[in-house]
């Protein structure tokens, strides 16, 4: 079921409409200046297919954008996570990895809903997906606090979330859709009261940070495969923010007490090891918010900034100096 070994998309998706932070839209261009494209080509081998492009989808962006259901920005959202699906459906229906730079995670529900019904398409397969966050991204327009869609992604790709008017994710379909049952969090220490009674009700496979002290990230890189089962295709969802902000400062809702840098690291190299991962998403980079933070701490040590995962290995970008990145993969 695997895509062709050694061909990739890039999907960059410039977005911030998730959440209220601006910056996080700069990401992409960041990773790509750091030299990302070039290093997943020569270092990594992969072919990329990439347009070329950050996409802000400026053209598909409603004129007014009120709150509903508790949402903010419902309508950009929804477009923009429509476009995202239909980039990464296509990437994915030919055969490709696919590497999705954003932008907030509202985008995962664009991926991982082109990614399940791709999946579907071509090989009658259910796709599981490994949430790495320190929040659950789970609760639905009723619970959640903040009405920011980044909070929502799962809620809406479980289905625990509808809504029929189709410019407000009434675009999400059965076959984009995947099962609780599928779904495995890992890195969790930051969870509404709405999303713990979604969690214990649905009986979501769930590792939180608490979990990774008591069993160590080996022995829960076990757990979390073993639920999962060998031979599914995996698509990783990669929230910066369940690093430690020590690590990774740069990111909108930092979170103490989280993943060491070599343990975000493991979680990768484990996924890359059962050669099932078919897609991966590297969200909430907010380059923007680097300065702020290295005021306060950690004074003249190189500071990781960004960071994503290869297949073959895994991509670090290291902060050098104000202006330059350097990817290590
Ligand atoms: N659970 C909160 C906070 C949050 C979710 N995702 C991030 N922050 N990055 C919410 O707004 O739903
Ligand atoms: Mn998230
Ligand atoms: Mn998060």
């Amino acid at each position: 079921f695997l895509p062709s070994r050694n061909e990739l998309g890039v999907v960059a998706v410039g977005f911030s409409g998730g959440q209220t932070k601006s910056g996080v839209d700069a990401a992409p261009m960041a990773l790509i200046e750091a030299g990302l494209i070039q290093q997943l080509e020569t270092d990594l081998d992969f072919k990329v297919t990439f347009d070329g492009q950050v996409h802000s989808y400026t053209e598909i962006m409603p004129a007014e954008d009120p709150d509903y259901r508790n949402m903010k920005k419902p309508k950009s959202v929804s477009a923009v996570t429509r476009a995202v699906s239909q980039q990464v459906y296509e990437h994915a229906s030919a055969g490709r990895f696919v590497l999705t730079l954003g932008g907030d995670h509202s985008i995962a529900i664009g991926t991982i809903s082109g990614t399940a019904k791709a999946t579907r398409e071509r090989i009658g397969r259910d796709i599981a997906v490994i949430w790495v966050d320190a929040h659950a991204d789970l609760n639905t327009p009723e619970t959640s606090e903040s009405g920011n869609i980044h909070g929502m992604p799962v809620a809406f790709l479980t289905g625990l979330a509808k809504e029929d008017r189709e410019d407000c994710f009434g675009w999400i379909k059965d076959d984009h859709r995947i099962s609780t049952r599928k779904l495995v969090y890992i890195g969790l220490r930051d969870i509404d009261r709405g999303e713990k009674k979604l969690l214990k009700e649905h009986g979501i496979r769930a590792f939180s940070m608490h979990d990774i002290d008591r069993y160590g990230i080996g022995k829960v890189m076990d757990m979390a495969l073993g639920w999962i089962g060998s031979d599914t295709p995996i698509h990783l969802s990669f929230d910066v923010d369940a690093i430690d902000p020590m690590w990774a400062p740069s990111t909108g809702t930092p979170v103490r007490g989280g993943l060491t840098l070599r343990e975000g690291d493991f979680i990768a190299e484990c996924v890359a090891e059962t050669g099932s991962l078919i897609a991966l998403d590297l969200v909430e980079v907010n380059p923007s918010l680097e300065e702020a933070a290295l005021d306060t701490s950690l004074d003249g040590r190189e500071r990781v900034v960004v960071l994503g995962s290869g297949w073959a290995g895994y991509t670090v970008a290291r902060r050098l100096d104000s202006k330059k990145y350097q990817v290590v993969v």
